[in-house]
């Protein structure tokens, strides 16, 4: 049978041509003529030309019964790629992504609304799992070794973390550090805003990370900006080039940095550079490795929220290189005297009946204690909602925390809070920031006892009219 693959980068042309070449008459359809001559020299057989024209592949010779594969890079303009297949008689279409999961999911029901004959492949499909996780590899090596390579020449790094930094954001600062094989002098892992939560600084003491303080003006020293485990629109336009960003969070639109790795299916930004440290073979010391674990089991909460295949992967591969007994301690980290006080103070102020548990906490230092008195309370025996609330500087701050696997208490938030303040989260945890003084005016009093029956009869009121989901 005779394949026509419309290929633009070599690591997918050789596993095609390795996976393929045995039982098909393979041809590839490429735009660079220095790679067309590459590839002929290394005797494959290669036409070149502009995919996107009916021409390339009537020169080529497609006919109904040969079969079309368009790589998915990201890059190509697929569709009139398609189009222009099609326009030459092409009927075995297929489109090759580059990763599987929910992604690829979405890309082929995009595909398949406009052309409904395609099929959309994963390298997994194609090639078998065991190639298809080597292939996916020499992808990310790639990758990898051209960032590397791009940050190469520069004096001054900065590795940018977000606002008060999590134990993801400093280790993927540990680890981005190592894969540009950078020292804490030529490479800083830098914030606008240091850590504040009691287990984060903890962390930072523990294993010895250094966060320099950043300002709008200090940014201006550095020749390389690399962000982590956040995205440019977070800064606001404080951060105008940014050169690489690697993150998990929803791909947020209007920034063009030199390179990109954003996987939203990941349950932490350190599963991602595990992926690029083992590409490339880098070491990784036994301080990073720790790091790294405690980033991944503190992001997806110990594997309960959001991790799938590649973080349980990421994490047993880096296990052995840790310290379990550090980490042990730095878990310990969470119990603070101070968090105790919020704690005893959440259980004299409450109002729990029929499995909800609401409590206002009148003023508080941080807004970390909320959400910790919020799950401390959902560890309690027939409680499956928690609703903490605490007046933090000029707003109040609203945690939200759900068990069972009914409702949402995202909805919730946004339904209660959303019109005058900030809202959101997902089903199992939400939160919501509302001034002050636009709380009063809509619900009134700030007496610790009134808003803890305010928020005790929000919540009733969204469980009694909110229709019930079954658990999947
Ligand atoms: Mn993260």
């Amino acid at each position: 049978m005779r394949c026509l693959a419309v290929c633009q980068n070599e690591i997918v042309i050789r596993m095609l041509n390795e996976a393929l070449s045995g039982g098909y008459d393979l041809e590839f359809l490429v735009r660079a003529a220095a790679m067309a001559r590459r590839l002929r020299s290394a005797g494959f057989a290669v036409s070149m030309g502009d995919p996107e024209t009916t021409s390339l592949f009537l020169k080529a010779d497609l006919t109904p019964g040969t079969a079309v594969i368009i790589e998915d890079d990201g890059h190509q303009r697929l569709i009139p790629i398609i189009e222009a297949a099609h326009n030459a008689g092409g009927t075995l279409i297929y489109v090759l992504g580059a990763s599987g999961g929910s992604a690829a999911h979405r890309r082929e029901q995009q595909l398949k609304k406009r052309f409904p004959e395609v099929s959309y492949l994963t390298p997994g499909e194609l090639f078998g799992s065991a190639l298809a996780t080597e292939f996916s590899r020499s992808l990310t090596r790639l990758r990898v070794q051209q960032y590397r390579h791009y940050f190469h020449d520069a004096g001054r790094i900065l590795i940018l973390l977000h606002n008060d930094p999590d134990p993801d954001a400093m280790a993927s600062g540990l680890a981005l550090r190592t894969a540009l094989r950078r020292t804490r002098a030529t490479a800083k892992i830098g914030a606008f805003r240091g850590a504040t939560r009691p287990e984060n600084i903890r962390m930072q003491q523990m294993l010895d990370i250094h966060v320099e303080p950043v300002t709008t003006d200090t940014l201006g020293n550095y020749d390389r900006v690399a962000m982590v485990d956040v995205q440019p629109a977070y800064f606001g336009g404080k951060v105008g080039h940014v050169d690489l960003v690697i993150d998990h969070h929803p791909e947020q639109p209007g920034y063009r940095p030199v390179f990109k790795d954003v996987r939203t299916d990941y349950g932490s930004t350190c599963t991602i550079l595990t992926e690029h440290l083992r590409a490339v073979d880098e070491r990784i010391s036994e301080r990073t490795a720790t790091a790294m674990l405690y980033a991944i089991k503190s992001d997806t909460l110990f594997f309960n929220r959001q991790a799938n295949r590649v973080d349980i992967e990421a994490f047993s591969y880096l296990y052995p290189l840790a310290d379990a007994t550090l980490i042990r301690k730095m878990e310990g980290a969470e119990i603070t005297p101070e968090r105790l006080d919020f704690v005893v103070t959440a259980r004299n102020n409450s109002h729990f009946s029929d499995q909800v548990f609401c409590a206002y906490l009148g003023a508080a230092p941080r807004d970390d204690v909320v959400p910790y008195v919020a799950d401390f309370y959902l560890q309690l025996e027939n409680v499956r909602w928690t609703v903490i609330g605490a007046r933090v500087g000029d707003a109040i701050t609203v945690s939200v925390r759900n068990l069972g696997y009914t409702r949402n208490a995202g909805e919730f938030v946004k339904q209660a809070f959303g019109g005058i303040g900030s809202a959101g989260g997902h089903r199992a945890m939400a939160k919501a920031v509302i001034p002050v003084a636009k709380y009063e005016a809509t619900y009134g009093s700030l007496d610790p006892e009134a808003v803890t029956s305010r928020l005790e009869a929000l919540v009733r009121h969204f469980l009694r009219n909110q229709p019930e989901k079954k658990a999947r």
